[in-house]
């Protein structure tokens, strides 16, 4: 059953994973162990098969919408059993951007990695980004798709420093415009070029 999941969110099949997963709860698998290893797994692989060229953001983000389709029901049952996400992302599009995309699939492979998301949309503005950090954020995850708002990542930086809280956070930036060397400009902790290294990325963030 488990590898019917998992097939089942590789080919980003939306109608098919919520029953295979009501299924084996039905069998009697226990909701973390559908979660680690069929649906975790599977975006996982997903992430591979992008980072091979076979896979392209078309079927990322039906495999993605697939998993969640399948998290809607293990959710209530996660919570009641007490686990744990493995981390807190805020993660939103800087202020003045209002690219959506690439910003919700990073969310989506992170919370496909196991991270609880706070998704902030777009637009966020610096004191938003704060706030989240004052909510118990770990990881700020920011994305920007234009030159002219890319700056807004280095301000929020600043606010984030203003206020005091710099080292509870890790920081990390992506988006077409930015690069290592920017975010290294900015006093960003990581970059990353694409949503499934973003998700391995948070990872090493929070373990190292
Ligand atoms: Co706009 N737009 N757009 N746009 N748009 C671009 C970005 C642009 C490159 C198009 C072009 O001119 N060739 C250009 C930017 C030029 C520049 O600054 N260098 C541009 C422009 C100019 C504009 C407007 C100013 C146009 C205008 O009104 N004159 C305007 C700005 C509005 C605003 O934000 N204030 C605008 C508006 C729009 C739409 C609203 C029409 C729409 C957005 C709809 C939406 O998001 N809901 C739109 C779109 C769709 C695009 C393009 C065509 C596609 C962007 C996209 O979704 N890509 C884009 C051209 C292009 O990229 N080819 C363009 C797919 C997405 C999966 O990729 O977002 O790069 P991406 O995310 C990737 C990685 O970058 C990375 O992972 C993702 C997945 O692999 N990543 C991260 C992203 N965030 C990350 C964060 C991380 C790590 C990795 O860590 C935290």
């Amino acid at each position: 059953m488990l590898d019917t999941i998992r097939e089942h969110v590789t080919e980003g099949n939306i109608k098919a994973v919520p029953a295979a997963v009501q299924q084996a709860l039905d069998e009697g698998f226990k909701a973390d162990v559908i979660l680690n290893e069929a649906l975790i797994p599977a975006m996982r692989h997903v992430g591979e098969l992008f980072e091979e060229g076979e896979y392209f953001v078309p079927e990322m983000l039906m495999a993605a919408r697939a998993m969640q389709a399948g998290l809607v029901i293990l959710k209530p049952l996660l919570a009641e059993i007490g686990a744990e996400p493995i981390g807190k992302v805020a993660i939103g599009t800087v202020k003045g951007d209002l690219h959506d995309i690439g910003k919700s699939l990073v969310a989506m492979m992170m919370e496909g990695a196991g991270f609880a998301i706070m998704d902030m949309g777009v637009d966020v503005p610096p004191e938003k980004f704060v706030e989240a950090v004052h909510n118990g954020a770990q990881i700020i995850a920011m994305s920007a798709l234009l030159t002219t708002t890319m700056p807004n990542m280095g301000v929020t930086i600043k606010a984030i420093e203003e206020a005091g809280l710099r080292d509870k956070v890790k920081i990390m930036v992506g988006g077409a415009p930015v690069t290592q060397a920017y975010a290294d400009q900015i006093g960003a902790d990581a970059f990353s070029t694409d949503a499934s290294a973003a998700a391995r990325t948070a990872l090493s963030l929070l373990n190292g």
